[in-house]
């Protein structure tokens, strides 16, 4: 009875870090702050996002005031996240399958929120310029 009792308590303990470990990393998603994808080269910055069902980090922080690269990555897309538009700079274009598509944007203002979406509007990713 009471080895029963153990591997119940040892059953809901695992059972709860589970949930406490996928409740973070959700919140993580969301949040897209704790991901550093932006780098810089050659005195431009580069913010990475990989499109796939969507796009990762849905949230990018960038300096603004200076040239801007955003270089979209896929592996293996082929859902409509691979059909990008950033209404605000003019930009509609198509990125490969399998590859990296680097999208040159103006130095933009601080306080500035560039939206990106997918064709269709569904998926959609904002890079805040501060
Ligand atoms: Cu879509």
């Amino acid at each position: 009875m009471k080895t029963i009792t153990l591997s119940l308590v040892g059953i809901l303990l695992i059972g709860g870090v589970y949930l406490a470990a996928q409740e973070s990393s959700y919140q993580e998603e969301m949040s897209g702050g704790s991901i550093n994808n932006v780098t810089m080269e050659n005195g431009k910055q580069v913010i990475s996002i990989t499109a796939r069902g969507g796009y990762s980090p849905k949230i990018s922080v960038a300096k603004a005031d200076i040239p801007t690269t955003i270089r979209m990555k896929t592996q293996g897309a082929f859902d409509c996240s691979s059909s990008v538009v950033i209404p605000s700079i003019g930009y509609q274009g198509y990125l490969p399958p399998t590859g990296e598509t680097n999208i040159e944007v103006p130095a933009q203002k601080a306080g500035t929120t560039l939206q990106g979406m997918c064709g269709m509007g569904m998926y959609r990713f904002q890079i805040q310029f501060s």
